[in-house]
């Protein structure tokens, strides 16, 4: 199975990233995880990107808080998908890093998720390499169907208290 790749631009923004590494461990899926700084690191990001899909990567996750560059500058490299995490981590409550990661040029994209959504990128990994992997595919449609089913308990319990 290809690896997904999450790369975080501090290691202060590992209790958002440690969501999706909960994931991924939950699917079975194999990961690596790296501090790479769009800005303080350029070369270890562009490196990281340029070899990843030599590397058995098959999708990319990057979270970044403020000016958040980290999933452009790593996309910009690869031709892998790239998912981006805008983190909460600053006076502007993440909002700088949500326009950040999404306002990507046409011809560059990067899939971003909502701010601090770490499960719905792993999720999202998942996906994109369920596309070629039966089993997994079958893991994630069992797991939406219990969600399917929780939900529909806690609507039971609701409509028996307010339903009269
Ligand atoms: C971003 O700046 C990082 O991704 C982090 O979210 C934020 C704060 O970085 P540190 O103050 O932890 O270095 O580059």
């Amino acid at each position: 199975m290809k690896k997904v790749g999450i790369i975080m631009g501090s290691d202060s923004d590992l209790p958002v990233v440690e969501k999706a590494i909960n994931t991924l461990e939950e699917y079975g899926v194999p990961f690596e995880v790296h501090v790479y700084s769009a800005h303080r690191t350029p070369e270890h990001s562009k490196e990281f990107a340029q070899n990843a899909i030599l590397n058995g990567f098959g999708a990319i996750i990057c979270a970044a808080g403020k000016a958040a560059h980290l999933a452009g500058a790593i996309a910009a490299n690869t031709t892998l998908p790239v998912i981006g995490i805008p983190v909460k981590s600053s006076t502007l409550d993440g909002m700088d890093a949500l326009l950040s990661t999404v306002q990507m040029p046409a011809g560059i994209p990067v899939a971003t998720v909502a701010i601090d959504g770490a499960v719905n990128a792993a999720l999202l990994s998942i996906q994109i390499l369920a596309v070629s992997d039966v089993e997994l595919a079958e893991k994630l449609a069992e797991a939406r169907a219990k969600a399917t089913e929780k939900v529909l308990a806690a609507n039971e319990k609701i409509e028996e208290k307010f339903n009269k």
